[in-house]
């Protein structure tokens, strides 16, 4: 309670407590009177029962006080949801983007990470999307929640003023491995967090790397979070391996029926643009959404040449 870990932990809290604070009372204080009127009431002292007509005076009293009690706690959580609503016009902006199952946070300078990264202090906004299903962007140090819904426009911030790491996740179950969208914040001091922006802003190869057959394509099936689906090690997840498909027969579902095709770069790039035309046999379809416009020609010519390099199937 009141960790301050960020500007909303205050109200939030101070709503909750109160909440369970008057609900502690009535727990009690109802428990309390049941047990004495079982007591008092019972046949042995009170043999004879009495017919009671009501009382105006006590029903007033039970109507207003809880009414009141009631817009006390509606009072404390506006006071707590208001803020959160309204994203300072100085707010740093990050893109976030939840897709079945891994976070992309995208800044300003193009650079892109799995874990969110923010400057101790500072006003941060965060601009939020889905591409498959709904998923839900959960950072309970902080105290606060908001959905990401596909095609829809939603934000959240925060300020984060004390250095740490802290857990993030998603609260809206969204499928099989739903518990892999568990990433975290790390509020770094700014000096910090401005070195770590200024640093180049997407990871590059260095020559001797990017050299190296599909070292390019690796990258961009690991940035594009392929690899929550896909293994290069012959594992199946969600989708099949990409170990040893190359060149290799493939029994796909086309319009309904069963084909044999030859996996080439042609079929490569359909699964990614138009993933739902021809289905990998025994998975299925509509777990892969397509990419189209998201990957270039050229980096998709890269994704195929990494799965090129993936060799025989065992
Ligand atoms: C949410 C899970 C998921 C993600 C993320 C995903 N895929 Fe898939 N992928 C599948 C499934 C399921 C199939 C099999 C059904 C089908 O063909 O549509 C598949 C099929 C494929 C195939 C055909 C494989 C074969 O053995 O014939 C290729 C190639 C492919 N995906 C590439 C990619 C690339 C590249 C990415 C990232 C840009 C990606 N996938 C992201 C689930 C996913
Ligand atoms: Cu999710």
């Amino acid at each position: 309670m009141y960790s301050g870990y960020s500007n909303f932990v205050s109200n939030v809290d101070t709503a909750f407590i109160f909440i369970l604070g008057v609900s502690a009372i009535f727990l009690v204080g109802i428990t309390a009177a049941m047990i004495y009127f079982i007591i008092r009431y019972n046949k042995k002292r009170n043999p004879v029962a009495e017919e009671i007509e009501g009382s105006t005076k006590l029903e007033i009293i039970w109507t207003v006080i809880p009414t009141i009690l009631v817009m006390i706690m509606f009072w404390m959580g506006w006071k707590a949801y208001i803020p959160q609503r309204q994203i300072p016009k100085d707010a740093m902006s990050v893109k976030v983007t939840a897709q079945m199952w891994s976070w992309r946070f995208e800044y300003d300078n193009g650079r892109v990470t799995d874990t969110l990264i923010v400057p101790a202090g500072k006003n941060v906004a965060m601009h939020l999307n889905a591409l498959d299903v709904i998923h839900s962007l959960y950072i309970p140090d902080f105290r606060i929640k908001e959905d990401l819904v596909p095609n829809r426009k939603n934000s959240m911030w925060f300020n984060a003023p004390i250095v740490g790491t802290y857990e993030l996740f998603c609260t809206e179950y969204c499928g099989l491995r739903h518990s892999y969208m568990l990433s975290a914040v790390k509020v770094l001091p700014e000096a910090e967090f401005n070195a770590w922006y200024a640093a180049s802003a997407q990871p590059k190869l260095d020559s001797a790397a990017a050299a190296v057959p599909g070292a390019a394509g690796k990258l961009i099936v690991q940035g594009k979070a392929c690899i929550a689906c896909h293994t290069a090690d012959g594992t199946k997840l969600v989708g099949p391996s990409f170990k040893g498909i190359y060149g290799h027969k493939v029994t796909v579902v086309t319009d309904g029926k069963e084909r044999e095709i030859t996996v080439d770069d042609e079929y490569i790039k359909q699964s990614i643009i138009n993933p739902e035309a021809d289905v990998v046999k025994g998975f299925q379809k509509g777990q892969m959404v397509s990419y189209k416009g998201q990957l270039s020609d050229e980096e998709i010519a890269k994704i195929i040449e990494y799965i090129k390099t993936l060799g025989e199937k065992e």
